[in-house]
């Protein structure tokens, strides 16, 4: 899936972040489907925690990512699980940025994402070459994050939480879960248009599991076409989640890998056009048959 038909972003080398300002138009603002592989450089993550906390295995592991078919590599060294406690600054920077390093050494086309609410981090992954920031507070957590992203010109990822992840799974409770979090969402747009955000940069994620029941995640994915109506490309993050478990009753996460392709499909068939999973070979193919029907 060179998947989303635009080659542009292939041809951009890694440039020091004022000249990387939209230079290369933002390569998630296609027709998609346009799957972000998820690598967690962390001890403690929900699915994979410890898997890929070595520099080396890391990298690794994000070439395959791209050869199964991933445009985006995730990268993250912050584990934001329910309950999960905060890392130091300097920890989470001494995890990523040498994998970030190591990985663009050995695949320099390739498009990477720093996962981090930190601006600091954020930086030094840019610098080191990573062309978007995925900040699950979306820009609250670090007041100097949106001029950061808005002067590297860079794609942002703004996600919907409710809480912070030590207690966001302590009855979470909505009137309108949609409608909250799809207000939310134009709020958080706003505010970095505001702030000098390109809107072209701008995409939004309902932030599935991030203080939400199983009922709450169901409604967003079903009723995800409020938030596409936004007008800004909007991401599915429900690889493996817990609610997919509840569901199907697979309790070992790395096992939800066919419940998490239903969210990817139907997520697809609602307007969604980015998916952040850790499987991306089953995603690639479901997304392959669901445009092909699309298509037919
Ligand atoms: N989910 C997780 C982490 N980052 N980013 C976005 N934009 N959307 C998400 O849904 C999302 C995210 C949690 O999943 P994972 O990275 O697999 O686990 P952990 O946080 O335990 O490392």
């Amino acid at each position: 899936m060179a998947a989303n038909g635009t080659a542009s972003w292939t041809n951009v080398n890694r440039e020091p972040a004022a000249r990387r300002r939209t230079r290369a138009g933002n390569p998630l603002q296609g027709p998609g489907p346009v799957l972000f592989g998820i690598l967690n450089v962390t001890s403690d993550s929900f699915s994979d925690g410890g898997d890929f906390f070595d520099p080396e295995a890391a990298a690794r592991r994000a070439e395959v990512l791209l050869d199964e078919g991933a445009l985006v590599v995730d990268v993250g060294g912050e584990s934001t699980r329910p309950g999960s406690d905060r890392v130091p600054e300097e920890e989470e920077r001494r995890r990523v940025v040498p994998v970030v390093q190591k990985f663009l050494e050995a695949r320099p086309e390739a498009l990477v994402s720093v996962d981090t609410y930190r601006a600091r981090t954020a930086g030094a992954a840019l610098d080191a070459g990573a062309r978007i920031v995925n900040d699950v507070t979306a820009l609250r957590g670090d007041p100097r994050m949106a001029a950061l992203v808005a002067d590297a010109g860079c794609p942002v990822v703004l996600m919907h939480m409710l809480g912070e992840p030590k207690t966001m799974q302590r009855e979470p409770s909505y009137g309108d879960v949609v409608r909250e979090v799809r207000d939310f969402l134009a709020q958080r747009a706003d505010h970095a248009n505001a702030a000098g955000v390109d809107a072209e940069n701008v995409v939004l994620d309902p932030g599935i599991g991030f203080g939400k029941t199983p009922g709450h995640n169901l409604a967003l994915l079903r009723h995800l076409g409020a938030i596409v109506d936004l007008g800004f490309p909007v991401l599915v993050g429900a690889s493996r989640k817990k609610f997919i478990g509840s569901i199907t009753g697979a309790e070992e996460a790395k096992e939800r890998v066919f419940g998490t392709v239903a969210t990817t499909v139907l997520g697809y068939e609602r307007g969604a056009t980015l998916f952040r999973v850790h499987d991306v070979r089953a995603n690639r193919e479901a997304l392959a048959v669901a445009e092909a029907i699309r298509s037919a």
